[in-house]
């Protein structure tokens, strides 16, 4: 893949990077993207039809089953070189600002510190009823499990379709977004709203916005640069080069000294 050198200046540049996720950051440690065709038992169902405080009520057993069997596939899974080269790039910038919208925790994992999860983690449980997380409840086979507080049932501590988002963590990736040098969208076909504004909100506050994706999206077009491809080998070579530019430039410093 070349990386435009323009890109490069643009970047070793900056001071404020924003980057956003989604779920092809994740697509090289085997945990299908979103709108992957769904397998086995969930062949017949779309996610946006799991994925709503509607499809719990009506179904909750299909509902709680369908975020266990993805709750293994994440325990399984690995960070990928996309996931650590995220986490080195933090280092190299005086604010680095990391907004996902996946819920499966890699990122953390790989060691990347300020994460904000836009649509919540698909390790932590609440109670459907208070909203409260619960962390342990007694195992009385009940499926859902049922919140030791007020026996409500238990879900999964995401954010699902037509429910509103987490208001902090809402504002500060809008505030992350509108206050950057350079925005990364990275591996998000930019259909699901709010998220899918951040990147035309960064491109509106006059940011330098950058595409990794193998595929188009609706913001293909509104980017400054686009690197076509996927995030697990982007990043990794993208790092490489910011590394060995900083490098250079302290063996200029230091043979002028
Ligand atoms: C809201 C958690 C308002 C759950 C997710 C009616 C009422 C209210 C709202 C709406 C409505 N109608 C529409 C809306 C808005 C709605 C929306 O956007 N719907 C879509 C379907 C049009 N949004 C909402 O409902 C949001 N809430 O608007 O609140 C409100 C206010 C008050 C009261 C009520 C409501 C909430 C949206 C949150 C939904 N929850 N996840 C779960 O995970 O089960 S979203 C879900 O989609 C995931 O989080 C996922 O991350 C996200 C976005 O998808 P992507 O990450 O982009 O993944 P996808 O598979 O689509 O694409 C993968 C990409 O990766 C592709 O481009 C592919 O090319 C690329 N790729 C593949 N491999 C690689 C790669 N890239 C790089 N490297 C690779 N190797």
């Amino acid at each position: 893949m070349t990386i435009p050198a323009e890109l490069i200046r643009q970047v070793a540049a900056a001071r404020r990077v924003t980057v956003l996720t989604g779920a092809g950051v994740s697509a090289e440690s085997g945990v299908p993207t979103f709108r992957d065709a769904q397998t086995g038992l969930w062949a017949k169902f779309k996610p946006e039809e799991l994925a709503t405080p509607r499809a719990f009520r009506r179904n909750p057993r299909l509902v709680w089953d369908w975020y266990d069997w993805r709750r293994k596939r994440v325990a399984d899974a690995q960070p990928n070189p996309a996931h650590h080269a995220l986490a080195e790039m933090e280092k190299l910038f005086p604010q680095f600002r990391l907004i996902t919208q996946n819920v499966d925790g890699l990122h953390q994992r790989a060691g990347s510190r300020n994460v904000i999860e836009l649509h919540g983690n698909i390790t932590r449980t609440k109670c459907f009823d208070e909203g409260t997380v619960i962390s342990i409840w007694p195992d009385t086979g009940d499926v859902p499990p049922k919140c030791p507080n007020c026996g409500g049932l238990l879900r999964p501590d995401v954010v699902w379709f037509e429910e509103p988002m987490p208001e902090a963590e809402m504002e500060q990736a809008m505030q992350a977004s509108t206050h950057c040098d350079v925005f990364f969208s990275i591996g998000t076909s930019t259909v699901v709203y709010p998220a899918a504004s951040l990147p035309f909100e960064a491109l509106r506050n006059g940011a330098t916005v950058v595409e990794i994706n193998p595929q188009p999206t609706p913001f293909t077009s509104e980017a400054h640069h686009v690197l076509t491809g996927p995030a697990g080998i982007v990043l990794p070579q993208l790092l490489a080069i910011l590394k060995n530019n900083r490098k250079n430039q302290r063996l200029r410093k230091t043979s002028f000294i």
